[in-house]
């Protein structure tokens, strides 16, 4: 039997939210942009050896929609933090969201988490954001930094899938009682833990784990 995995693809209007959660799911690039209001899908998928379901949703940047953020911040289990790298306010507008991700989840153990620069194909010149920067924040965050283009699909597997190591390596420990982290970083106000280390990585995949901050 698969297990289940309510992830939550969350960020600013226009760094490709559907964009990644469609080539996820169709293998399919959505050149238009057509603001989201609210779409869910499952994909059933292999992860690790072990079939699961994800339970995608895709969630509006506009702030018309924002009295929604709170309901699917419960009850989402993972999720992905999105920005554009060729955007810096994209990144910017990115910290509420986790700031009221933290704020929903509070008492609660842990959130698994990954930050994911989009749109990694624009060129150099296009790039308003260094990989170092993504990585600044993602520890900030306490999370894994992953670079992805729903472009040319790259990265998009690799991003959901590690929310999903991390979620599977919290439930675990919930479950065992022993914390398999492999990290506690220094630089936050709050313990981290890091999730399933066993991950596989992409070759531009700067880190092999998804993330998540404890509480
Ligand atoms: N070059 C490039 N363009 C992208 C990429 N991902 C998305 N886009 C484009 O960016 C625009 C916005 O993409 P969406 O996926 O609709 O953005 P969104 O984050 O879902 O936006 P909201 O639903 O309003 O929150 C579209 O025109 C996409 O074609 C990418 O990886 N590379
Ligand atoms: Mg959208």
């Amino acid at each position: 039997m698969s297990e289940d995995y309510r992830l939550v693809v969350v960020g600013p209007p226009s760094v490709g939210k559907s964009a990644l959660t469609i080539q996820l799911i169709r293998g399919e690039f959505l050149t238009e942009y057509d603001p989201t209001i609210e779409d869910s899908y499952k994909h059933p998928c292999e992860i690790d050896g072990a079939p699961v379901m994800l339970d995608i949703l895709d969630t509006a940047g506009q702030e018309d929609y924002s009295s929604m953020k709170e309901l699917y911040m419960k009850t989402g289990e993972g999720f992905l933090l999105v920005f554009a790298i060729n955007k810096r306010s994209s990144l910017e507008e990115l910290k509420p969201f986790y700031d009221q991700i933290v704020r929903v989840k509070e008492g609660m153990q842990s959130v698994p988490m990954v930050l994911v620069g989009n749109k990694s194909d624009v060129e150099d010149s296009k790039r308003e954001v260094s990989r170092d920067e993504g990585e600044a924040l993602a520890r900030q965050f306490g999370c894994q930094y992953i670079e992805t283009s729903a472009k040319t699909n790259t990265n998009v597997k690799e991003a959901f899938y590690n929310v999903v190591r991390a979620t599977k390596s919290i439930k675990d420990t919930n479950q065992t009682g022993i914390d398999t982290s492999v990290d506690r970083s220094k630089n936050h106000e709050k313990p981290t833990v890091r999730g399933n280390a066993t991950a596989p990585a992409s070759s531009s995949d700067s880190s092999s784990s998804g993330c998540c901050i404890v509480m």
